[in-house]
């Protein structure tokens, strides 16, 4: 008996019911059916306005890009300057009917200064927060909803960097959150010697093409 393989290449994104029916040379037949998802994946844009960073004295910057790392020392007793970066998805213009099958949170490294990685800082971890519709002083302790996701980035070099984030955006979803928005710092956010130790992540804003910008992948299948 020759197998067949069904080819199922050319279904577009959504459930599909496929049935099978066989007979025999004495005309019995036999039929089964199967549910097919077929998942699709979608790409949000970073929030302009809602991306950048904040340091250790409440400055807020949403010009210069996605900041994280430490540098001159401040304050009395002087300590060093940290600096937090900061990432908004606006979940409102997905689909309605669909179920998140895996998300990922994807940041260019676009600018290095003096050695992050090579300070015992760790790397760039990821925490989710909710900081709201704008980003403030605040927002530099926001509580974090889930904290150390995991690394985002290791290593200095300059590229896409990107995280799996699927549970933070299933939990924003889950709680009817209107967006996503995460939190990067060092694992150790300073070493203490008022040098500049620090990565710039590229924003929207600050990006000089659209396929620069931070983006949310997501894998998205209809629900059953
Ligand atoms: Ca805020
Ligand atoms: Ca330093």
């Amino acid at each position: 008996m020759a197998s067949r393989i069904l080819d199922l290449n050319r279904l577009s994104p959504g459930l599909h019911t496929i049935t099978l029916s066989a007979h025999d040379s004495d005309g019995r037949e036999g039929r089964a059916s199967i549910t097919v998802r077929v998942a699709t994946q979608l790409e949000l844009k970073s929030e302009t306005g809602l991306e950048g960073s904040v340091d250790n004295a409440r400055r807020v910057d949403t010009k210069s890009g996605i900041g994280v790392g430490n540098g001159p020392k401040l304050g009395q007793p002087p300590r060093e300057q940290v600096v937090r970066g900061f990432v908004s998805f606006d979940l409102t213009t997905l689909p309605k009917d669909v179920e998140i099958i895996e998300a990922r949170v994807e940041l260019f490294q676009k600018d290095i200064t003096g050695d992050p990685y090579f300070k015992g800082l760790g790397g760039v971890v990821v925490d989710a927060v909710d900081y709201g519709p704008s980003l403030d002083a605040d927002d530099f302790d926001a509580p974090a909803l889930l904290e150390g996701i995991g690394t985002l980035s290791d290593n200095g070099l300059l590229e896409f960097k990107g995280l799996d984030v699927t549970e933070a955006v299933k939990t924003a979803l889950a709680n009817e959150r209107s967006r996503v928005q995460f939190r990067l710092r060092f694992g150790n956010e300073t070493d203490g010697d008022g040098n500049i130790d620090a990565v710039v992540f590229e924003a929207a804003t600050s990006a000089a093409t659209a396929s620069m910008a931070p983006k949310l992948i997501l894998i998205v299948a209809p629900i059953r």
